[in-house]
């Protein structure tokens, strides 16, 4: 197959954007009464993040939000996909409410209405407050009830202009890479504990979807979940166990509760003697799977999954991510800068996969797909044109093959931005940003999107 490098024609009302996150663009970390979130603490660790990088300037996003205005107002979005940083609405978690936090969002989402570029907004991108994580983080119930208070208190503020509400990012990675693996804030490595982090995430999610509700009665919610199918390695029935170990943790027990209503099956079984899942209680599932306005995929790629040892034999001693499954890599399958293969087919099978799962699957927005590079280039990023022209083919094939409202794309990353663990190294921008001067360039991806956007409306009416 060859790779387009055109976008697809979507249909009318298809909504094009971009998306960022707080911690990984705003800095200001200490400015204007914010709280520490486990990330301030993480980057603290010696050796947690690559070049004892941090996100305390970042793109300086706090000061030069005006600039990132006019990025997406010349690049000619429909959306701007962006988190609000808990810490800087509630310092501690709960209690005070930071007005002076809250005017940021105010002034970005003034913005962003001037422009007639619509908000999404994310509520929860990772950056939870340090005393929440004191109190247990998300391994304690009561962080889910105090998520649904924070929700409340945003859409208090932001919900005369702000219809479009996403209650989590990824709480696969909030949960296991943070919880399980380790790799992520805050940044240890349990079982039990790590799975009542992703339960509890969710626990969360629903109350929050009813608290924006009750705020803001036009309020449309939804979640993001980063989804990866896993395929085996090879044909043999070990490799194929391995595979469904891995999208049970990865992916069903995730969209199993909030699509389905129901925990998955299996999991129970895959996680005997690592925990007794006694955190889950009744009336939980009715709350997780409350039909949502729609969905947010994430996808970057897809996993080749081969049996491997279990790193821990005693499973009491087993964290949530020790499954006895490693990730390979497969001959003539193309891999970006990071190592991650480049397979729009992947998600391709996540969306037809979800409509064949979930007869009540909701519209469904990407709301994040992108590619990083490692060198420093500044200008032409040919592979990101490709990458961005491809998946979006392979988007546009499910929505014609299968039962899936696809409602819009937003390309990750608006900018280069902190990348976690990772630090500065990987770029994902359709802009180049110069640390620490803050200078914004665009790449020519950045053109060339535009160009296909301001060409887009005719398409359209081709098709529709
Ligand atoms: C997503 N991992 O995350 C996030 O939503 C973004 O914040 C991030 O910048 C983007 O993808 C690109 O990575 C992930 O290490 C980041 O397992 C890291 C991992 C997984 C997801």
């Amino acid at each position: 197959m060859t790779t387009p490098s055109e976008l697809p024609a979507m249909p009318a009302g298809f909504v094009w954007g971009a998306a960022t996150a707080a911690y990984q663009i705003e800095g200001a970390v200490a400015e204007d009464g914010r709280g520490d979130s486990i990330w301030d603490t993480f980057c603290r660790r010696p050796g947690a993040v690559a070049d004892g990088a941090s996100g305390a300037v970042a793109c300086d996003s706090y000061h030069r939000w005006r600039d990132d205005l006019r990025l997406l107002d010349s690049l000619g979005v429909d959306a701007y996909r962006f988190s609000v940083a808990w810490p800087r609405v509630m310092p501690a978690g709960s209690g005070p409410v930071n007005r002076r936090g809250l005017d940021y969002y105010d002034r970005l989402v003034d913005g962003l209405c001037e422009r007639g570029i619509r908000p999404f907004v994310t509520l929860y991108h990772w950056d939870l407050p340090q005393a929440m994580e004191d109190a247990g983080g998300w391994r304690s119930r009561d962080t889910a009830e105090r998520f649904a208070d924070y929700a409340a208190v945003v859409a208090g503020r932001l919900g005369d202009r702000v219809r479009d509400w996403i209650t989590l990012n990824e709480p696969y990675v909030s949960s296991i890479v943070g919880y399980a693996e380790g790799r992520h804030a805050p940044g240890v490595r349990e079982g039990h504990g790590a799975l009542a982090a992703a339960h509890h995430l969710l626990v969360g999610h629903g109350r929050a979807v009813t608290a924006l509700r009750a705020v803001s009665p036009g309020a449309r919610v939804g979640i993001t979940l980063n989804l990866s199918p896993a395929v085996p390695a090879t044909g043999s029935a070990a490799d194929r166990a391995a595979a469904d170990r891995m999208d049970l943790m990865l992916n069903r027990q995730f969209t199993d509760p909030v699509l389905g209503g129901a925990y998955p099956d299996g999991f129970e079984r895959l996680y005997a003697g690592v925990s007794d899942l006694s955190f889950r209680r009744d009336g939980d599932l009715k709350l997780i799977g409350a039909p949502l306005d729609f969905l947010g995929v994430n996808y970057y790629y897809r996993i080749h999954a081969a049996a491997a040892p279990y790193e821990q034999p005693d499973p009491a001693l087993r964290s949530a991510c020790d499954i006895g499954v490693r990730s390979v890599t497969r001959e003539g399958v193309p891999v970006t800068d990071l190592g991650w293969p480049i397979e729009p087919r992947g998600l391709y099978d996540t969306l037809t996969g979800l409509a064949g799962r979930y007869p009540d699957l909701p519209p469904v927005y990407v709301t994040e797909n992108g590619v990083a590079e490692l060198r420093e280039d500044i200008g032409a990023d040919p592979e990101r044109i490709r990458f961005i022209a491809g998946h979006l083919a392979a988007a546009a094939r499910a929505a014609a093959d299968a039962p899936v409202d696809l409602r819009g794309y937003f390309y990750w990353s608006l900018l280069d931005n902190f990348e976690w663990a990772r630090g500065y190294g990987p770029r994902f921008g359709l802009v180049h940003v110069d640390y620490p001067t803050g200078t914004r360039t665009p790449r020519a991806s950045y053109h060339w999107l535009r160009e296909q956007l301001a060409g887009r409306t005719a398409d359209q009416f081709l098709t529709s």
